[in-house]
């Protein structure tokens, strides 16, 4: 096990459950946009003293290369720069026998001892005042008097936040391990409890990836931390899609779905006719979703990719960083040092 300077006083940048590497082909833009949003995200918060990925950011063992690429450089900001401590756990659906990871080899190749990047495995990492472990099954961390450590953060499953009969272990055996908070990933909705006592927070996902992800708000957790105290908030991307169900009957109006991936369930006591289809259909593109279906009672599914405000949207975003900080990192770095960097508070609350 490694073991690291305790920080004091610091702030972490967590970010969880990525899920690179969608496998609908209807959904694959959302990798690119989960990418755009890290690349913004450790760019705002590049005064965090720690980044944390709480485990599976790739959603299988094998990451297509494009993204693979993608995300090294993303993170390669941080890492060759030696100015952060990057620590990349491995999720169940990452892992290789929990050990490898499809950011393994780029994790060798920028591995600094204190600084740079770090596989956190299940056997885990020591970096004061956080404690942190990979996915290791339902077993339980060490407590916070053996590690010496604040804060637990890891992948692992909370039983009392699955249905009835579900793996995992309980909220009672996480706060009588003694930490002041524990932050997790795998549950993919984000999460905050006190419960007796202990704070336990899910991260939730960084990036919604499937109808497994309905209703979630995609975003990150801020920790600051100091000698006695700390603070944890998470922040939601307003631009990044939302996946919906939506059940109405014919006649009825629509909700909002804009920049939504959205099933739209039609039902009628009679057949539709297909006029009324292409009329919902007509009507939903009109409100710009990222993506929609239909499915109606004969079970016959109309699909629609509509070609997105979210990735406007983001690019906006990016263009508004001072010119060449997208491809010059070096220059982005000694850039932020000396000047304020325009930030729209606003947009990411
Ligand atoms: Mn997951």
């Amino acid at each position: 096990m490694n073991a690291f300077y305790p920080q004091l006083i610091g702030k972490a940048l967590l970010v969880s459950d990525m899920h690179l590497g969608i496998s609908d082909p209807n959904l694959r833009d959302l990798d690119n946009l989960k990418l755009d949003n890290l690349d913004l995200v450790l760019r705002r918060h590049f005064d965090a003293t720690m980044i944390q990925d709480l485990g599976d950011g790739a959603d299988s063992r094998i990451l297509r290369p494009e993204l693979l690429e993608r995300l090294c450089k993303t993170y390669a900001q941080i890492a060759y720069h030696g100015m952060k401590r990057l620590f990349v756990l491995v999720g169940n659906h990452e892992g290789t026998k929990r050990e490898i990871a499809p950011l393994s080899p780029f994790i060798i190749g920028t591995k600094t001892g204190e600084y740079g990047a770090n596989l956190v495995t299940d056997e885990s990492i020591i970096a004061p005042p956080f404690f942190m472990r990979g996915w290791a099954g339902d077993i339980l961390p060490p407590p916070a008097s053996v590690t010496g450590c604040r804060f637990f953060s890891g992948h692992l499953r909370v039983r009392d936040w699955l249905p009835s009969g579900a793996k995992g272990v309980t909220l009672d055996e996480l706060a009588g391990l003694g930490y002041e908070a524990i932050f997790l990933g795998d549950f993919h909705k984000p999460v905050s409890v006190n419960h007796n006592g202990c704070h336990i927070h899910s991260v939730g996902t960084f990036g919604a990836s499937s109808w497994r992800d309905t209703d979630i708000r995609s975003g990150y957790v801020l920790v600051m931390w100091d000698e006695d105290t700390y603070e944890a908030k998470r922040i939601a991307f307003d631009s990044y899609p939302v996946f919906k169900k939506v059940k109405i009957n014919v006649g009825d109006d629509l909700p909002d779905l804009h920049n939504s991936v959205v099933r739209v369930f039609l039902s009628s006591p009679e057949p539709i006719p297909s006029e009324v289809i292409e009329d919902y259909k007509a009507r939903i593109t009109e409100q710009k979703p990222f993506y929609f279906e239909i499915h109606t009672n004969d079970t016959s599914i109309i699909q629609d990719t509509v070609h997105t405000d979210a990735d406007r949207q983001i690019e906006a975003e990016i263009n508004q960083w001072p010119s060449g900080s997208r491809t010059l990192l070096g220059q982005f770095f000694s850039e932020s040092k000396s000047q304020q960097i325009p930030i729209n508070w606003s947009d990411w609350r």
